[in-house]
């Protein structure tokens, strides 16, 4: 994997130009107000990728959100572009340098909001704090964020430590690389943005935002393969359907989740499992950062 192929890449509409300096791929994206996120790579054509489509697309296009996306390979300092080096202590694949990782945070970091709590550098890795929708609204309620995507065993430790970067991982299990976490990340993020979700989006009604899993949903045709859709949603009692929404919805995170069902339960939140938010209840960074989403 050192040696990717150096072929030119496509990144959108932004031409790349043989420079000597580090400069954002997609450059002036980032007017006052809009949530700025900062994404380091050696994979830049990954991005904007998936964000690109649908909600978080129109987001980017309307400037409610920047993304500027730094080639970790420009920080090497060779003329190879080199970024990893073999395992110290020995051992299969190769691990991204502390000094090249280190240039490309302080790059990002340079013009960053000088109360660094509002603009955190998070690494993504298995190794991380699960992320929670707690977090993400606490991140949804600052002014932007860097990611660091590592690719092959992973990055120097130290750089983890000197920059005080946050390691957060979304699930237990093993991808190729930080990027398609980073995307995760950012869609939940964005999503939570004021003017991202229109009414039929809207997060006001989510039962997860209430610690729960979603009740089931149904739509046309009324029986389908012999199956119905549960009476009483086509009864328009609002009421009683709103009623059997919140039971099904308890019911099933009952079964399903009981980690977040004690949570939900418990009124604690956090408190019952000592090393994970299982409630996504604002803590007090996110008080009164997100209130209503705006209509479109
Ligand atoms: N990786 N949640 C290994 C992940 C991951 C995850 C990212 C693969 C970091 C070095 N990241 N690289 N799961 O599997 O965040």
């Amino acid at each position: 994997m050192a040696g990717e192929p150096s072929k030119p890449r496509s990144h959108g509409m932004f031409q790349p130009r043989a420079s000597a300096q580090p400069r954002p791929l997609m450059p002036d994206q980032a007017p006052a107000g809009a949530f700025r996120v900062k994404v380091l790579t050696i994979l830049p054509e990954m991005f904007p990728g998936a964000l690109a489509a649908s909600l978080t697309g129109r987001a980017l296009t309307q400037r409610i959100w920047s993304l500027e996306v730094l080639d970790i390979r420009e920080f090497a300092g060779n003329k190879h572009r080199t970024v990893d080096d073999t395992p110290a202590g020995g051992g299969p694949g190769m691990v991204m340098c502390a000094h090249v990782v280190a240039a490309a945070i302080d790059h990002a970091q340079a013009d960053a909001p000088s109360d660094r709590a509002r603009w955190p550098v998070i690494y993504l890795s298995p190794r991380g704090r699960p992320l929670t929708q707690a977090r993400v609204r606490e991140l949804a309620a600052g002014a932007g964020l860097t990611l660091l995507c590592g690719r092959f065993e992973g990055v120097d430790q130290r750089v983890l430590e000197a920059r005080e970067v946050e390691e957060v991982s979304i699930g237990d299990f093993v991808l190729t690389g930080g990027e398609i976490p980073a995307m995760a990340l950012i869609d939940a993020v964005v999503r939570l943005r004021p003017g991202v979700l229109g009414n039929a989006e809207s997060t006001e009604e989510e039962s997860f935002s209430r610690g729960l899993l979603e009740h089931p949903h149904y739509t046309r045709p009324p029986l389908w393969e012999g199956r119905a859709i549960p009476e009483i949603l086509l009864s328009g009692h609002h009421a009683k359907i709103a009623e059997w929404r919140l039971s099904q919805a308890e019911g099933l995170t009952k079964q399903r989740r009981p980690d977040l069902w004690r949570a939900h339960t418990s009124g604690t939140e956090g408190a019952a499992d000592g090393d994970r938010e299982l409630s996504d209840a604002p803590t007090s960074a996110a008080k009164g950062g997100q209130t209503k989403d705006r209509e479109r």
